[in-house]
């Protein structure tokens, strides 16, 4: 899988794409990622890539051009799945990721202004948002949106932890986790999961996940519901 970022601040991401299991993902070419900075494609003397809204009023929109230009210059955009991350899209979520995971080439705008020129929208095929919230850009919506696309390719994560795929983990909330000691200050671990009886362990775990989901998420507990039928 390929894909582009196009952002005015390519630093941002210069973490992101090499720790851990991105890092490791890139490293073994399970993803090629590219990020341009799409000031570069400004024609203006001081690489401006915004302006004042028609019509008056705060702030500074986004101009098409550069972005135009930008999108243009990628070797392949014209089968690529451009995405524009915005507060205004649609809310991004797991079955989302899913489907963008089979995607050969996706393209992903970061804009950093009020707004983007409407003309801009014309040129992607999807609008995304990661939440009910307001970031100062969309650089942090994108590495949302390619942290969970990248984790769901196969042989980014390792085998022994693909239960991470099951449907059931896609609705649930997870289950209690513990580790050593233990008892810690008077509090013990539950004795099913010392019991060595993975059978029991499995259905302990099964109905604590449905438990937690219900309590705290009924709308993913609903969702699971429809899948998997009663319980
Ligand atoms: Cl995609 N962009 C910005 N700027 N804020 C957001 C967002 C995106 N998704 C949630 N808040």
């Amino acid at each position: 899988m390929r894909i582009d970022v196009l952002t005015l601040f390519p630093k941002m991401f210069d973490g992101f794409l090499s720790e851990s299991i991105l890092g490791k993902a890139i490293d073994n070419n399970l993803v090629e990622i590219k990020i341009i900075n799409y000031r570069e494609f400004s024609k203006s003397k001081h690489k401006k890539v915004d302006d004042s809204p028609y019509g008056g009023g705060p702030g500074m929109v986004l101009c098409v051009e550069p972005v135009y230009d930008a999108l243009m210059s990628i070797k392949g955009q014209e089968k690529a799945l451009k995405i524009l991350v915005t507060p205004q899209g649609k809310t991004f979520h797991q079955e989302k990721a899913y489907e963008l995971r089979d995607k050969e080439h996706i393209i992903i705008l970061c804009g950093h202004y009020e707004g983007y020129d409407e003309r801009i929208r014309d040129l992607f095929d999807l609008e995304v948002s990661i939440g009910d919230y307001v970031l100062t850009g969309g650089e942090i919506a994108a590495m949302a949106l390619i942290d969970s696309i990248t984790r769901l390719i196969p042989k980014v994560i390792n085998k022994d932890e693909s239960h991470i795929f099951d449907s059931f983990n896609d609705y649930l909330l997870e289950h209690p986790h513990y580790t050593r000691p233990s008892e810690f200050r008077g509090k013990k671990v539950p004795d099913v999961l010392i019991s060595g009886n993975h059978k029991l362990i499995k259905e302990w775990r099964e109905n604590e996940s449905i438990k937690r989901t219900k309590e705290r998420r009924i709308d993913l507990y609903n969702k699971y519901r429809e899948e998997h039928g009663d319980e």
